[in-house]
C-alpha cells in the first residue's frame, strides 16, 4: 500500500509529499471547503500527508463539518482542533456548516456520517499541534493557515510542558519547514479578511513566526473562480457535504472566488510556473489597522517609496527576510482554477 502511494504521488508529481497542518475558518466562506476537497483528493493521490486539521473559527460546527467533509472522503481519522487564544474572530453564527450538518435523509437520522459523532469537544490546537509536532522530523511540516492567524499566534505563545520541553516557537523553529498562508493584499493597501478578523494575531505571526513564509494574497485568489456549473460534478455519489454547503453557501449560480486553494496548491505543488509565481524574499508586515505590506529586498536603486517603506518599517524590530507571495498572470491563473476543478471534481 505504501509502495502504491509513493508511485502515485512519483506519477504525478515526482516529488516528496509534505506533511502538512491545515487551519482553517471552516464556515465563513465556502473555499475553505473547497480546499478540504482539493486536499482529500491530493491524499489518495499519494500528494500529501495530513496530521491535523485546527480550526481558528468558533462554534462546533467548524469541527463538526469537517469531520463530516473528511468522513465522507474516507479520512475521518486526520484529528481535528478547536480554536486556541483569547484574541480569536467572534464569528459564530449561522452558516453553511451548521446548514449541511443539520441535513436529515428521509428516516430523520443524519444525512451524512461522522467520524467523531456530534457533541465530542475537539482538542485545543495549542495542544493537537504541540502533540502532533513534537513527533515529527525536524524542518518536514508545512502550515497551511487558510483562516486566521490565531491558532499560530498562539502556538507560538505555549510553554514547555509534558508533550515537549520546547516552547512554542523553538517547537516551530524545529519541525516546521515552511508556513504558507492565505492571507493580505499586495496588490493595494486594503485590509483583507484573514488578517483583518485577527490583527494582533496576524502581526505576532509575521513578526515572529521563525521560518519561511509565502503567502497566496486576496489579489490572486479573487481571479480563480470555481465555475457553478460544476458544483454537481463534486463527489461521484450524491449527496456529498462540499456541494451541500456549496448551494448553502451562495446558491448555485455563484462562481466562488477560490482563495484558500491557492494556497493549498503552493503548499503541495510548490513552485510550479505554471500556476503561479513567487515574489523576491523580502518582508511581510501588518499595520495596526490590518494592511500588510512587502518590504522587497534592497537591490541598490533606492526609490522613493522604498525610502517610505523603511521609515515605517523602521518601528518593527523583527526582520524574518524570508517572506515571499504568489503573484499569476492571467495564464497562469486559467490553469490554477483548472487545477481547482480537476481536483475538486476528480471523484
Ligand atoms: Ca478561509
Amino acid at each position: 500500500m505504501a509502495f502504491a502511494v509513493v508511485l502515485a504521488g512519483c506519477n504525478e508529481g515526482g516529488m516528496d509529499a509534505p506533511s502538512i497542518i491545515l487551519d482553517t475558518d471552516m464556515g465563513n466562506d465556502i473555499d475553505d471547503a473547497l480546499a478540504l476537497a482539493a486536499m482529500n483528493r491530493y491524499i489518495d493521490m499519494g500528494r500529501v500527508k495530513v496530521l491535523a486539521i485546527g480550526m481558528s473559527k468558533e462554534g462546533a460546527e467548524a469541527a463538526e463539518y469537517t469531520d463530516i467533509v473528511q468522513t465522507w472522503y474516507g479520512h475521518g481519522d486526520i484529528p481535528i482542533g478547536r480554536v486556541s487564544g483569547n484574541t480569536g474572530p467572534k464569528t459564530t453564527g449561522e452558516h453553511y456548516t451548521h446548514k449541511t450538518c443539520a441535513l436529515k435523509d428521509e428516516t430523520g437520522a443524519p444525512l451524512f456520517a461522522r467520524t467523531n459523532g456530534t457533541g465530542q469537544t475537539p482538542p485545543l490546537t495549542d495542544e493537537l499541534y504541540r502533540r502532533v509536532l513534537a513527533k515529527q522530523k525536524d524542518h518536514s511540516v508545512t502550515f497551511v493557515t487558510v483562516g486566521f492567524s490565531t491558532n499560530m499566534a498562539s502556538l507560538l505563545e505555549t510553554q514547555a510542558d509534558d508533550i515537549s520541553p520546547l516552547s512554542g516557537k523553538e517547537l516551530v523553529a524545529q519541525k516546521v519547514k515552511t508556513l504558507v498562508m492565505m492571507a493580505g493584499n499586495m496588490a493595494k493597501e486594503q485590509g483583507e479578511f484573514n488578517v483583518t478578523e485577527d490583527i494582533v494575531a496576524a502581526r505576532k505571526v509575521f513578526d515572529e513566526w521563525p521560518t519561511p513564509i509565502v503567502t497566496s494574497p486576496f489579489e490572486l485568489g479573487v481571479r480563480v473562480c470555481f465555475p457553478h456549473e460544476r458544483v454537481k460534478d463534486i463527489g461521484e455519489r450524491q449527496p456529498n457535504p462540499v456541494a451541500e454547503g456549496y448551494r448553502f453557501y451562495q446558491g448555485s449560480e455563484y462562481n466562488a472566488c477560490s482563495w484558500d486553494p491557492t494556497a493549498l496548491i503552493y503548499a503541495v505543488e510548490g513552485e510550479n510556473p505554471n500556476y503561479y509565481t513567487l515574489s523576491p524574499a523580502g518582508t511581510i508586515w501588518v499595520d495596526e489597522a490590518g494592511i500588510t505590506r512587502f518590504m522587497p529586498p534592497h537591490q541598490g536603486e533606492v526609490t522613493l517609496r522604498f525610502m517610505l517603506l523603511k521609515l515605517k518599517f523602521k518601528t518593527h524590530s523583527k526582520r524574518n527576510t524570508k517572506h515571499r507571495y504568489l503573484i499569476a498572470n492571467d495564464e497562469q491563473v486559467a490553469a490554477l482554477t483548472q487545477r481547482l476543478v480537476e481536483l475538486v471534481t476528480a471523484r
